[in-house]
C-alpha cells in the first residue's frame, strides 16, 4: 500500500518513547555532567530541514530549563558564515541529524571543533559522522527510519532532548498516553481530510510549539505536496491572516502559557471561514471545529513529542486523498549530501 512504510513509522512512536524512557536516567546524568564540565555561556543548536525545526524546539527547551541562552540556527548558516556566528569561546554547539551525515550539519560541527568549541551530536546512527566526530553523542537507535520523511526520529530525538534538561516524573506516562491518543489523532486527521477540501495548511505555535508548527508545515509539503505555512501563533495576526479562506486548515498547538491569547485568535480565524483544529488542555467544540483535548498530566513541555503525531497523520491522510505515495516524496532523498 502506498505510504505504508511511513504509516507504520508513525504508528510505532509510542513504543519508541517507551524504549527511550528506559534510558532517561542515563541521558540526564550524561547531559548534566557535560554541562557541568563544559560550562557554556551560550548554546547553538543546529540542523537541516526537520532537524532544524527540531533544533528550534530544543532551543526553547534549553532556554526554559537550562537558563543558558540558546539559539537554533540552520547548519548552512553556520558553515557559510562561521565568522558571523562563532565569535564566543563560551559557545557549545549541538548538531541534530537523523542520519548524522547531512553535509551542512557535518561541516557546521567541524567548523565548531576547529574553533575549539565543545560539540554534541543528537542522531539516530551511532556510526554516523557527527556521532563519531562530536565530543559527546546522544543516540536514538530505536528510531532509525526507512522512509525519507522524519516522523519517529523527530519525536524520539525531541524526547531525548527533553530528558536531558527536564525532570518531570509525569513524562513516564507519555508512552501509554501516546498509545491512547494515536487512534484519536488518526480518526480526527482522517475526518478533517475526508470532510473538507483543504488546499492550504497553516500551523500555529508559540514558545516550544513554533518548531512543531514548522515541522508540521514541512510534513504537509514533503508527504502531500501541499501549500503549507508555519507561524508563531500571534504573528499570524500581523498580515498572514489576510490569506485565510474556507479551503484553509489552521491547526493551533495550544500552550499552557498563552492559552487565552491563542484560543482568541483561533476563534477570530474561524470567523474568517477557515477550518480550525486545536490540540491542548481542556479544549471543546467552542474552541475549534476539531478540538483535541490532551490530558492535564502532560504539561506543554512533556506533550511536545505527542502533539507532532497529529500533523503527521494529517499529512498522511492528505497524501492518501491526493493519491501520493508519501514513502517516496518527489525531489527528496533521505540524506542530503552537497
Ligand atoms: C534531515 C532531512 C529532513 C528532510 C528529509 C531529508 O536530514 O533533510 O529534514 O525532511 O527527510 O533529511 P538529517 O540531517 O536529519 O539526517
Amino acid at each position: 500500500m502506498p505510504g505504508e512504510i511511513t504509516y507504520k513509522e508513525i504508528l510505532r512512536q509510542p513504543d519508541i518513547f517507551k524504549s527511550v524512557l528506559a534510558k532517561a536516567r542515563d541521558i540526564k546524568s550524561k547531559f548534566d555532567s557535560l554541562v557541568e564540565k563544559v560550562r557554556a555561556d551560550e548554546i547553538f543548536v543546529t540542523g537541516c530541514g526537520s532537524s532544524y525545526y527540531l533544533a528550534q524546539v530544543i532551543a526553547s527547551l534549553f532556554n526554559h530549563f537550562l537558563r543558558i541562552p540558546t539559539r537554533a540556527i540552520p547548519s548552512s548558516e553556520l558553515f557559510l558564515y562561521p565568522d558571523d556566528y562563532f565569535t564566543n569561546s563560551g559557545t557549545m554547539v549541538v548538531g541534530v541529524s537523523r542520519s548524522g551525515d547531512t553535509t551542512e550539519t557535518v561541516k557546521a560541527l567541524e567548523m565548531a571543533k576547529n574553533k575549539g568549541l565543545p560539540t554534541v551530536a543528537l542522531t539516530c546512527y551511532e556510526d554516523s559522522t557527527i556521532a563519531k566526530k562530536a565530543d559527546y553523542a546522544f543516540i536514538s537507535e530505536e528510531a532509525k527510519e526507512e522512509s525519507v520523511v522524519m516522523t519517529g526520529s523527530f519525536s524520539s530525538m525531541l524526547l531525548i532532548a527533553y530528558l536531558m534538561v527536564a525532570d518531570d516524573s509525569n513524562i513516564i506516562k507519555l508512552p501509554e498516553l501516546a498509545k491512547a491518543y494515536v487512534e484519536k489523532f488518526e480518526d480526527i486527521a482522517r475526518r478533517i481530510i475526508q470532510d473538507n477540501s483543504i488546499k492550504t495548511f497553516v500551523y500555529l505555535g508559540s514558545g516550544p510549539y513554533y518548531g512543531l508548527a514548522n515541522e508540521s508545515m514541512l510534513k504537509a509539503k514533503e508527504m502531500s505536496i501541499s501549500n503549507s505555512e508555519g507561524y508563531h501563533t500571534l504573528e499570524f495576526r500581523h498580515g498572514p491572516k489576510s490569506i485565510v479562506d474556507n479551503n484553509m486548515l489552521v491547526t493551533a498547538f495550544i500552550s499552557d502559557t498563552a492559552t487565552d491569547y491563542e484560543l482568541k485568535l483561533l476563534k477570530e480565524i474561524k470567523g474568517y471561514g477557515a477550518v480550525t483544529c486545536a490540540i491542548g488542555i481542556d479544549l471543546t467544540d467552542e474552541h475549534a471545529d476539531y478540538p483535541i483535548a490532551i490530558s492535564k498530566e502532560l504539561d506543554q513541555w512533556a506533550r511536545l513529542p505527542l502533539c507532532i503525531m497529529l500533523s503527521q497523520f494529517i499529512a498522511y491522510y492528505n497524501a492518501v486523498k491526493k493519491g501520493i505515495n508519501c514513502d517516496r516524496p518527489q525531489h527528496l532523498d533521505q540524506v542530503v549530501k552537497l
